[in-house]
């Protein structure tokens, strides 16, 4: 993987470092320019800067149903409506596109994307609303939104005679069911090259009532990206860009609940996983049944599977997270989380 990433790094000049961890018994492992970097920070990183203008991976992780958008450019892509029996109809406009995404400093994928952004945009409902998604395929093979949850045979995207042609456009409907935390995805052939490309997004339905009242709430899908081609992946990330909460942490304060929708989109890999530092959590596997099964500091993921994660940190400070396949940390997947102290006078412990 290393040698991959250098290759790359020398035949393209791009930046993209991969070094050790400072806990890691391992020597730094860096190549040219950037070992400096690495020496004077003792982390995983990369040199120099993302372009954020496209997708923002702080951005994306509080954004659903595009309410980053002003009211004007928002209603072109999402349009909710209440409906006489108390759920809501809620409409999105989604397009398939071919895309170029930056995902380390430097380092463009040729991307399949979701409304130019990868993942796609989070659809975000509560169970009982009427979904209906308005999709065309603005790409160059054909494509397909194929969404778990509950649907009928006609909505499920995964049949040839259901993917849909470049230039063309298809409707989705169905209700929002079950709860929990769920994916969308193309499914259209060769579907593990649709997957890898970019085709993938959070589909979060609460359940009628709402999830418990908490602090924060985040959307993080774990991706990576084989920017050679050679069948392995060479960046990983939570949310595309590596190291991106590295660069930018996630705040929150002492106390607060914080809960993670967490996903795993990653291909050519079997198993991704989410470890936080200097804490234990609650999982709620695919976040079907409001029942805890796990309190432990790290939860793996196969591919496509999701889990509801709620967190509270007791003490300030920096707390890393990141997969505990180590390889992975080290190309992209790691961030930390910036615990604040909660307490009005602003004194830090
Ligand atoms: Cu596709």
């Amino acid at each position: 993987m290393t040698m991959k990433i250098e290759r790359l790094h020398l035949s393209a000049g791009l930046a993209l470092a991969v070094l050790a961890f400072a806990f890691m018994s391992a020597p730094v492992q860096s190549q040219g320019e950037t070992r400096a970097m690495g020496e004077m920070t003792g982390h995983s990183g990369t040199v120099g800067t993302t372009n954020l203008s496209q997708f923002d991976p702080s951005e994306y992780l509080t954004t659903w149903n595009f309410n980053n958008l002003p009211p004007n450019q928002r209603a072109n892509y999402y349009q909710e409506k209440a409906l006489a029996d108390g759920t809501m109809l809620r409409q999105y406009w989604i397009y398939a596109s071919d895309d170029a995404v930056e995902v380390a400093p430097g380092v463009f994928y040729a991307g399949w994307a979701y409304n130019g952004q990868v993942p796609g945009p989070t659809i975000r409902a509560t169970e009982g609303d009427t979904i209906r998604i308005h999709f065309f395929n603005g790409g160059t093979r054909a494509h397909t939104a194929h969404f778990h949850g509950f649907h009928p045979a006609s909505m499920d995207g995964a049949e040839p005679t259901q993917f849909v042609q470049p230039g063309q456009t298809f409707t989705y409907e169905f209700k929002a069911e079950p709860a929990g935390t769920h994916v969308y995805h193309c499914h259209s052939t060769p579907l593990k090259k649709h997957i890898e490309k970019g085709l993938y997004g959070m589909f979060i339905i609460d359940p009628v009532g709402g999830l418990s009242p908490t602090e924060n709430e985040f959307v993080m899908l774990m991706n990576a990206f084989d920017t050679d081609f050679d069948g392995e992946n060479d960046v990983y990330a939570v949310n595309t860009v590596a190291f991106a909460y590295a660069q930018n942490p996630i705040k929150v304060k002492v106390g607060e609940k914080v809960r993670l929708f967490l996903g795993n989109m990653v291909e050519n890999d079997p198993i991704n996983s989410m470890h936080i530092h200097g804490n234990f959590f609650q999982v709620y596997p695919t976040g079907t049944l409001n029942a805890s099964t796990h309190y432990t500091d790290i939860v793996e993921l196969a591919q496509a599977e999701r889990a509801r994660i709620e967190v509270q940190f007791k003490f300030p400070g920096r707390y890393m997270f990141h997969a505990h396949q180590t390889e992975f940390s080290e190309l992209g997947w790691m961030g930390f989380f910036e615990v604040e102290s909660n307490e009005s006078s602003g004194e830090v412990a």
